[in-house]
């Protein structure tokens, strides 16, 4: 394994579990095809990652990692299934709806989290509980092997009025660990969760991120520029059913690795003008979208970096463009350099992709809908790390008004 020297001190005892076949810097081909690498079944590598020697303190540093894999057994967990009934005992306990019940969804988190803490192993605890603090972590954790709902029903047309009450504990309880999730008003409120939980399944002639068809463009969720004010912390991608056929990969893309990777004047040029999106109408009218933003902020080691991309409608298309004719190409270039550096995460049932979304950028590409209730099937839910921001309405309140 490639660690190198840096970071936090580790006491002599201290190991960190790293899941083949996932190695920094090396795996982006066998990320691309987890079905394979399930199948060899390769249990886990134990890796001794530093010891204190002589006196001297041995430190570690992870490079620029997209994506650490956590890869759990399913059998294992089996027992979530049986506590969350145990907990959940009333129908009305799991069908909480945070709009209607906010009281209700307050303790329904906190049971989920519960349950997480429980049953997540160490490692992937101490995993979650590090993506906000650690610099040196990967700004996204892919843990597999979930045990979901025993019957996942058929994937729905949306909106729907179904729930996956297992497979939302995890999401809930996965997004405890790391603050408080919430959703936005307006995208999410039409389901049956009241706006906690978004469902992400293909419908071809619904607008956003849901259309299948469109390779989805790297970009930060809801950056200020189009929020006004409050972005997530991150967020979290639950799988209740894959892509079968494994074209749906969702993209993840270090900030820091991405950095490495441009030249000083690009990043210069980054960091210099303001980038801003426009609407560009039929009729040739156009319009701004949102406000300028930056591209490139921060710290020179652990930049935040904003691509914003959004689908173009029928009646309009979009375009980013700066009056610094340098940064606007810096901009376009950085998209191409990110394609080439990120990881793709074939996103399968039992799978969760937990995002720090200041430290890294995202896209998904172009798959083909099945119509037929075998389509890929995503739960996500919003996180913010410090919570206090998060809602504008009182707690217990969950949601967010955009
Ligand atoms: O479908 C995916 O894998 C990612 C979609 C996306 O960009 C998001 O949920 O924010
Ligand atoms: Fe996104």
């Amino acid at each position: 394994m490639a660690f190198q020297a840096s970071c936090a001190p580790l006491k002599a005892h201290e190991v960190l579990l790293s899941f083949w076949p996932f190695k920094a810097g090396c795996s982006s081909r066998l990320l691309k095809v987890p079905a394979l690498h399930r199948s060899l079944g390769v249990p886990a590598l134990i890796c001794v990652a530093a010891i204190r020697s002589r006196g001297r303190k041995a430190r570690i540093c992870r490079p620029a990692e997209n994506v650490e894999q956590i890869r759990l057994n399913e059998a294992d967990l089996t027992g979530f299934r049986k506590d969350f009934f145990e907990l959940f005992t009333h129908e009305e306990d799991f069908l909480w709806n945070a709009m209607t019940h906010p009281r209700q969804t307050e303790r329904a988190v906190s049971r989920c989290f519960k349950l997480v803490v429980k049953w997540l192993p160490e490692e992937a605890l101490h995993a979650l509980l590090r993506l906000f603090v650690d610099v040196d972590a990967a700004p996204a954790i892919w843990i597999s092997g979930l045990a979901l709902d025993v019957d996942i029903p058929p994937t729905p047309a949306l909106p729907g009025d179904f729930r996956l009450p297992v497979s939302e504990a995890w999401l809930l309880g996965l997004a405890r660990c790391l603050g408080i999730p919430y959703g936005m008003l307006g995208f999410y409120s039409n389901n049956a969760r009241g706006g906690l939980i978004r469902d992400l399944s293909p419908k071809p002639g619904l607008g956003g991120i849901n259309q299948p068809h469109i390779n989805l463009g790297l970009h930060r969720d809801v950056p200020a520029c189009v929020s006004g004010d409050v972005e997530p912390d991150g967020f979290i991608l639950l799988a209740a059913r894959g892509d079968p056929e494994h074209a749906a990969l969702t993209r993840i893309c270090s900030h820091r690795r991405l950095a490495a990777r441009l030249k000083p004047p690009q990043l210069d040029a980054l960091r210099r003008s303001p980038m801003r999106t426009e609407c560009v109408r039929q009729g040739g009218g156009i319009s701004p979208y949102g406000k300028p933003f930056y591209a490139v902020e921060g710290p020179e080691d652990d930049p935040k970096m904003t691509f914003f991309y959004i689908p173009d409608h029928k009646d309009f298309t979009y375009r980013i463009v700066s009056d610094d004719e340098e940064t606007q190409a810096a901009y376009h270039a950085a998209l191409e350099v990110g394609a080439a550096v990120s990881d793709d995460v074939d996103l399968q049932a039992g799978d969760a992709l937990i995002i720090n979304n200041a430290r890294c950028t995202h896209g998904r590409s172009s798959f083909k809908p099945q119509l037929d209730g075998t389509d890929r099937w995503l739960l996500k839910t919003f996180v913010s790390a410090g919570a206090a921001h998060a809602c504008t309405t009182a707690w217990p309140n969950l949601l967010l008004k955009p």
